[in-house]
């Protein structure tokens, strides 16, 4: 799909053929659109009784393997950036590429997203400049993008907290009567496995149970909190948790786009309609690190990442338009040229970012100042005036 369209119109155009059969096999209780093996399946009836199908043009399907593997690349060159010390530190999406972009899609342009610091893919489907995170994490600006504009807050780093930020977020849209039709809005709040464990998580479910706020719980559970793994969180599957808030909650194959697009579209819309929250659990894993500061061979075993690798999310992809005669040789080349050039671009930005006079960071604080900041500023400048001629 076109970089900053979010959501895009699954029914617009010519609708790909119907192309398998009807029922996922496997996991009954994880909705799959199309096997890790690239076999697609029409449409899925949730345990929650819901049918879930995706109605893409051919062209849409291209679109969604151009999604997953440009995030890919400019996810593993910001990495290589930082092991060249380029950037402070960077929390990979390796392996998450398909939640991400699924979810990410599936925004209708007036939904409200709030990230972690993982979700370079929704960001990149919010239509941001993907430079803008590695600004934040080479430590010379504060992210950059204006939340409002592109429906995408700031990163979050504090575990779990954005939940609650989502939350009132999503109260006070119902307040100002922007729910309730087919355009109103709905709030996508996203975590971790191990953010569940968070007070703050429980406290935006209770919530927005009680308040029937519009917005979609969406857990990547990509097995680890750093190297914690998901049994350290819960004994039992954690989109069950839902029940216990009074809210649904559904799993869904994390490594699948499409399945992820639709659970998440449908999860959306209900929002959107009135009908409250719901917690979507994106099974998944994550295939690096935990953050460019970690050794995940210190916690895991070879044998489960490799496990991982064969359910890998663009693999399927390519797969099924493989098989399905829905893209050619030519294009899969034309996709790697184009992430390869959009890469080496991201890469020749993030060298000429200047780095930032040390005095503005106290601009933006508040929108109208203070006279203490004011005080803090001129002090703040006395000192650093005071190394002028100096060798430090
Ligand atoms: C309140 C808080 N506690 C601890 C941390 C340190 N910390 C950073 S990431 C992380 C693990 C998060 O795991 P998960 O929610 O599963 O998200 P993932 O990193 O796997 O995407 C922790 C404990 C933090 N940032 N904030
Ligand atoms: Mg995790």
């Amino acid at each position: 799909m076109a970089m900053g369209d979010p959501g895009g119109t699954p029914t617009r155009g010519r609708r790909a053929a119907p192309r398998s059969k009807k029922r996922a096999a496997g996991d009954p209780n994880l909705v799959q659109l199309l096997t890790p093996e690239g076999e697609r399946i029409d449409s899925v009836i949730g345990p929650d009784g819901i049918e879930y199908r995706v109605d893409f043009t051919d062209e849409e399907y291209r679109g969604l393997y151009r999604d997953l593997v440009l995030v890919r690349k400019l996810d593993a060159e910001a990495t290589a950036l930082q092991r060249q010390g380029e950037l402070g530190i960077w929390a990979s999406l390796l392996g998450q590429e398909a939640a991400q972009v699924g979810s990410g899609r599936a925004l209708r342009t007036q939904d409200m997203a709030f990230p972690t610091y993982r979700e370079h893919g929704v960001l990149y489907c919010r239509g941001i400049d993907p430079i803008m995170p590695l600004g934040l994490f080479r430590g010379v600006d504060q992210g950059g993008w204006d939340p409002n504009e592109f429906k995408f807050n700031m990163y979050t780093i504090v575990i779990g907290a954005q939940t609650l930020h989502a939350t009132g977020y999503a109260m006070g849209i119902t307040m100002d009567g922007k729910t309730g039709t087919e355009d109103g809005e709905a709030v996508i709040a996203y975590f971790g496995d191990g953010a569940t464990s968070q007070g703050d998580v429980n406290e935006a479910f209770v919530w927005a149970g009680v308040f029937n706020a519009p917005m979609v719980f969406f857990c990547q559970n990509n097995q680890y909190a750093i190297s914690e793994p998901l049994e350290r969180q819960t004994r039992i599957p954690l989109y069950q948790r839902a029940a216990g808030f009074g809210f649904p909650g559904i799993r869904v194959d994390g490594n699948d786009v499409l399945a992820t697009y639709a659970v998440t579209r449908t999860a959306l819309d209900n929002a959107r309609h009135g009908q409250g929250p719901s917690l979507i659990e994106a099974y998944t894993y994550r295939m690096g690190a935990h953050t460019t500061s970690d050794d995940p061979t210190r916690y895991r075993i070879a044998s489960e990442v490799e496990a991982w690798q064969a359910k890998d999310p663009i693999a399927r992809v390519r797969a099924f338009l493989e098989k399905q005669q829905i893209a050619d040789a030519a294009f899969f080349t034309e996709v790697d040229e184009q992430a390869r050039r959009e890469s080496v671009h991201l890469r020749e930005r993030v060298l000429a970012m200047p780095n930032p006079e040390p005095v503005t960071m106290f601009d933006h604080v508040y929108p109208n100042g203070s006279p203490l900041l004011d005080e803090q500023r001129a002090q703040f400048s006395r000192y650093m005036e005071s190394f002028e001629g100096s060798a430090h």
